[in-house]
């Protein structure tokens, strides 16, 4: 005979099942509330980022014991960078999961100078998925988190020339976009346009499950996240917002030298980050493509905002594939802080024009 005692227990027990198996995948398909081809294909795509992102977490957590792990490649990137070992691991790992997936026409990244394109996959309609492999890779030989960015859109035409050029988009082409956070745990954290959703890898499964649904960045935090290093070379709009934090009471520094990691923080806590421009990169340091426009499509789906300090970082249409842009991004209220600095520095600059001329 059922004992009524123990039925709350059942209750708790059905939500841990149902937890349990409310993997990516299946969330995908929820979320779009179809289980058409679009869907399927989507659904698709978001399982082997997390198998990739799962390869990668195996690997940093056990790089001080693997020969090869650590340290410097000894070639420079693309964007005049060193690259490590890890990076160049990582960015393979995506191109391996991809391939003869049917799913990507072409994979372009941080560590490619061109697009690297999957023939086969490439009728018309396919997706191409751009992605920085390891960010901060800095963290990379000190064991702190670092992360992987991704942004999926759909692939635009044949682009027989292999020209990349049909990537030249604005962020809102973007059809998802997400990060994983290497951290005490690993975390995705994705949007597919419904909001912005979280998965924690459970090591006892190998499976990334739901952890938190439809968060939402607060309006405003105490966090600056800012390289203030740099203060000597930034424009004086920057160096005023700086200032004013500086001088006000409610606000705390929080940098860690890894993008991933200090936007996760703001998603959940508020605040805003910062990559302006500086004297010896006059548009920041941070890419739009696979870096700057796949946060901003996820920040702005929490509530937040993404600027560069002259226009919305989802508008801005690159011209080339490794376009650097300068990044304000976080809760509504602060980033609008931000950007009120540089905008009262543009109009300052306008009436002294006027006056002159
Ligand atoms: P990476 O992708 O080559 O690692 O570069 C991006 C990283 C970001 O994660 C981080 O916010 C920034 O570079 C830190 O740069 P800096 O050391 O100039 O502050
Ligand atoms: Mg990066």
């Amino acid at each position: 005979m059922q004992n009524l005692e123990t039925a709350p227990m059942d209750l708790s027990y059905d939500y841990a099942l149902d937890r349990d198996c409310t993997t990516l995948s299946r969330h995908v398909l929820q979320q779009l509330q179809s289980f058409g081809s679009e869907a399927q294909d989507l659904s698709a795509i978001m399982s082997r980022i997390a198998l990739a992102a799962k390869i990668i977490a195996r690997r940093l957590s056990r790089a001080g014991l693997v020969e090869g792990a650590l340290g410097f490649t000894g070639d420079i990137n693309v964007q005049g960078e060193a690259v490590k070992k890890m990076d160049l691991f990582a960015n393979e790992v995506f191109i391996a999961v991809f391939k003869q997936s049917g799913l990507v026409c072409q994979l372009a990244s941080e560590e490619m100078e061109k697009p690297y394109y999957i023939p086969e996959n490439c009728p018309v309609g396919r997706y191409t998925l751009l992605y920085d492999p390891i960010d901060g890779s800095s963290n990379v030989d000190i064991n702190l988190n670092v992360g992987s960015i991704f942004s999926i859109r759909q692939q635009v035409g044949n682009d027989p020339e292999q020209t990349g050029l049909d990537l030249l988009q604005s962020g809102h082409r973007q059809l998802a976009s997400g990060y994983v956070l290497y951290g005490p745990s690993t975390v995705l954290v994705y949007s597919i346009g419904t909001g912005v959703h979280t998965f924690t890898l459970d090591p006892s499964l190998g499976e990334f499950i739901l952890s938190a649904e439809n968060i939402q960045i607060p309006a405003h935090g105490s966090v600056y996240s800012v390289n203030e290093g740099n203060f000597w070379q930034c424009d004086e709009a920057i160096r005023d917002f700086i200032r004013y934090v500086h001088r006000h009471e409610g606000y705390t520094a929080r940098y860690s030298g890894a993008l991933v990691g200090d936007i996760h923080r703001i998603l959940l806590q508020g605040g805003v980050f910062l990559y302006p421009g500086t004297l010896k990169q006059p548009e920041g340091k941070l890419r739009l493509l696979y870096e700057s426009a796949p946060l901003a499509f996820l920040i702005e789906q929490a509530g937040g905002s993404a600027s560069t300090g002259l226009e919305p970082l989802m508008s801005v249409v690159p011209t080339h594939l490794h376009q650097r842009t300068p990044l304000i991004i976080g809760s509504k209220d602060d980033v609008a802080l931000a950007v009120s600095f540089i905008q009262e520095k543009v109009r300052m600059d306008e009436d002294r024009l006027m006056v002159n001329s």
